[in-house]
């Protein structure tokens, strides 16, 4: 990466000057959640000084409380959004409600809603491994000026005007798409600037990655066991190699560089799964069609579902679009029997 590749600011402005009529909204939108995704990186970095600093729930050494991270992110974002007065409404996986911004003396006819994981994977963080913020953009659907309400939020997936993530990683990177491309860009902390560094994210053609939590085995549903005795099978270009973080957004990060499928099926204990379809699924899906790969319930395409409620959980397949199909034929194929 060289300084001259494009920063993400440059990026926005290009890509806010191909809408001819935008009002420039998503772009400040987008603006928001890159600086609010600095400071808790800032945080996450210093992680593993958290022995010196002080623990969760104990006061440090300037009297101040530390905070679990998953908590100071939910709070840094939030409150970037809400102070830059940039979207009506926001839902979080750390929220029990919706959060409507709209309301009171101030006059807000902003249009977006956003929807996120503040920090997925937070039981990675003291073990120093990567963890990720997860965002997904829609457009209300109820009249602007006044309050949101959950309708605005239980849109499916394909409703989504831009989704993305970001992964505090070895680097930490922002990969986002309005629609169009998927873009990735990487931190130089030095300067706190983010440069272009994937350009058009695509998930290879052929992938020989699976990512599941193989301990849960004996809880899957018959299809994915026998996709996953396919998948260790010696044949043409298998066996595949078994890659699993346990953070959704580096284990999807991976797969869409390296190619390979990421599971997270129902389970005897989770019967519609652990993840979050509003949260986790839904962005992923959107990013994973954007970059040419597929995204299922095992049977159906998550971005079809129309959500119920705004905590709702799904089984999730997500990656290159062939072997999420060969794995959603096993899947019927069980089901049929
Ligand atoms: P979280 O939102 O509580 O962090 O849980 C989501 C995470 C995903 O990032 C990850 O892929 C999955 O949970 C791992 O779950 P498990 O430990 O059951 O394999
Ligand atoms: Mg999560």
């Amino acid at each position: 990466m060289t300084q001259h590749n494009k920063t993400l600011g440059e990026f926005i402005i290009n890509k806010q000057s191909e809408f001819k009529y935008s009002s420039g909204e998503l772009s400040r939108l987008i603006n928001s959640i890159r600086l609010a995704g600095k400071i808790v990186n800032h945080e996450v970095n210093k992680a593993g000084l958290v022995d010196i600093l002080g623990t969760a729930g104990v006061e440090n050494i300037q009297g101040e409380d530390q905070q679990k991270l998953d908590v100071y992110a939910n709070e840094v974002f939030i409150n970037t959004l809400v102070n830059r007065e940039i979207v009506c409404g926001i839902a979080s996986e750390e929220e029990d409600d919706f959060i409507s911004i709209v309301g009171g003396n101030k006059k807000n006819d902003n249009k977006y809603v956003v929807l996120m994981d503040p920090l997925d994977g937070s039981s990675n963080i003291d073990v120093n491994v990567s963890v990720g913020t997860i965002f997904s953009i829609y457009r209300r659907v109820t009249p602007a000026g006044t309050p949101v309400t959950l309708e605005d939020f239980l849109q499916p997936g394909k409703q989504q005007v831009a989704a993305g993530y970001i992964v505090y990683g070895t680097s930490t990177m922002i990969v986002y798409s309005t629609g169009h491309g998927v873009n990735g860009f990487t931190l130089n902390p030095a300067i706190g600037t983010y440069y272009l560094s994937h350009p058009n994210m695509k998930f290879p053609e052929k992938g020989n990655i699976y990512s599941v939590n193989e301990g849960n085995y004996i809880h899957f549903p018959k299809g994915v066991k026998k996709y996953i005795k396919y998948c260790q099978e010696e044949e043409g270009d298998r066996p595949y190699t078994s890659r699993y973080i346990g953070s959704l957004v580096s284990d999807f990060h991976r797969n869409m560089i390296k190619g390979g499928i990421y599971i997270y099926p129902s389970t005897s204990k989770n019967p519609n799964g652990k993840l979050r379809l509003l949260y986790e699924c839904n962005p992923m899906a959107f990013l994973a069609e954007r970059a040419g790969g597929k995204a299922s319930d095992g049977f159906t395409r998550i971005l079809d579902i129309k959500p119920t409620e705004l905590h709702q959980r799904v089984s999730f397949f997500c990656g290159n679009k062939e072997m999420v199909e060969k794995a959603e034929k096993f899947m019927r194929k069980a089901k049929k029997k």
